[in-house]
């Protein structure tokens, strides 16, 4: 009978996920088994450098040659070797280690000489963490695209040289597709067949093309640019447009493939360029002196611009002001004089016995 009440049929859906959460945790950790396994046999073979310039260095005689000889094979230079092998924090690593010690004594007195590769004698084939290059799994298969070239060399394959992983291929920036040999948007095959691919980037005004990387090579043009009659990309001038992408204070520059605005002078109203002689028009306070918006000198002017009494007029970019006259100062927008000076050292006596005390 199957599962029907909504707390059985949950149950079962538990143990499902539960299921599923250990198959792809197991995936990782064959994955990162085999990386332990590989930093050990690493730091194995630096071990054995190590001790290869180790003890007796220098001398040939009869009985250090004997000596040296005995050391090179013997358990006290194994000891040293092992003990380099993991960080004392890595748990994993230690936990292979003592796992699998005895192992590495079997290698080192008895299997060296026939299999003096130890990450292959060891991760690949004994405790069987790791598969050979190229290849990945249980069953250690070849990747895809094959063990030779996994990928097509255009990309990674997921669990390569391990006992994880699906043999998939993530590609690399350029290459899509499952094999990794199809091209990315921007990119054209340059060289293709069915097992080698070389992705070349387009020109810059495509967004898409093929056989080629000039501009004339393109499927599509990329934003900013467009097919002139030879069916080339070329740049689109923007600021020659019926309506000018600009604000009224700013003037139109044109760039490949896009264009940028920038603020008009001062002095102007609108723009054509840079400067106060591109001014379409003079703006309030300015006027034109030979193709140039100028400042104009309110000041100067048979009306004064001040009329209140002890005012002083005062000419500024574009305009002026009415300021008081030297001596006098603002009083409620009256000019009032200013009030006499007194003698600095007096005042400061007057105020400060207070903060001395
Ligand atoms: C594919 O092209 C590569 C590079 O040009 C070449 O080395 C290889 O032999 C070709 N393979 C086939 C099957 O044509
Ligand atoms: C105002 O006057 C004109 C004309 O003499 C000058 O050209 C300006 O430079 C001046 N403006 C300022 C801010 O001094």
């Amino acid at each position: 009978m199957l599962p029907s009440s909504p707390e059985l049929r949950l149950l079962g859906l538990l143990s499902c996920f539960i299921f599923i959460f250990q198959v792809t945790n197991a995936k990782r950790d064959l994955k990162s088994a085999c990386g332990t396994c590989q930093r050990i046999t690493d730091n194995f073979q630096k071990g054995y450098e190590r001790t290869a310039k180790q003890n007796f260095g220098g001398g040939n005689t009869a009985w250090e040659e004997r000596k040296l000889s005995k050391y090179e094979t013997s358990e006290i230079r194994l000891m040293e070797i092992v003990e380099g092998l993991c960080d004392s924090s890595s748990f994993e690593c230690n936990q292979m280690l003592e796992e699998h010690e005895e192992l590495l004594e079997t290698w080192w007195f008895k299997r060296k000489t026939k299999h003096p590769d130890l990450h292959k004698w060891f991760c690949i084939d004994t405790i069987e963490v790791c598969c050979p290059k190229g290849t990945f799994g249980p069953d250690c298969n070849a990747c895809v695209g094959g063990s030779e070239r996994p990928c097509h060399g255009n990309g990674k394959c997921d669990g390569d040289g391990t006992r994880g992983g699906d043999g998939k291929c993530t590609c690399d920036v350029e290459y899509k597709g499952d094999f990794c040999l199809d091209c990315i948007d921007g990119y054209f095959n340059e060289v293709r067949n069915d097992s080698f691919s070389l992705c070349t980037e387009c020109h810059s005004s495509c967004k898409t093309c093929s056989d080629g990387a000039t501009h004339q090579d393109c499927d599509e043009c990329k934003d900013g640019w467009e097919e002139d009659e030879q069916e080339a990309c070329i740049d689109v001038n923007e600021c020659s447009k019926d309506s000018p992408p600009c604000q009224e204070k700013e003037y139109c520059v044109n760039t490949e493939g896009s264009y940028s605005c920038k603020g008009c002078d001062q002095a102007c109203t609108g723009c054509t360029g840079a400067g106060a002689d591109k001014c379409k028009a003079c703006a309030g306070g300015y006027q034109d002196t030979e193709g140039t918006c100028s400042d104009i000198d309110e000041c100067s002017g048979a009306e004064p611009m001040c009329t209140e009494e002890h005012q002083q007029c005062v000419n500024t970019s574009g305009d002026y002001k009415c300021v008081c006259s030297a001596g006098y100062e603002d009083h409620d927008g009256e000019c009032v004089q200013k009030p006499q000076e007194e003698e600095p050292a007096v005042s400061k006596t007057d105020e400060s016995p207070h903060v001395e005390l």
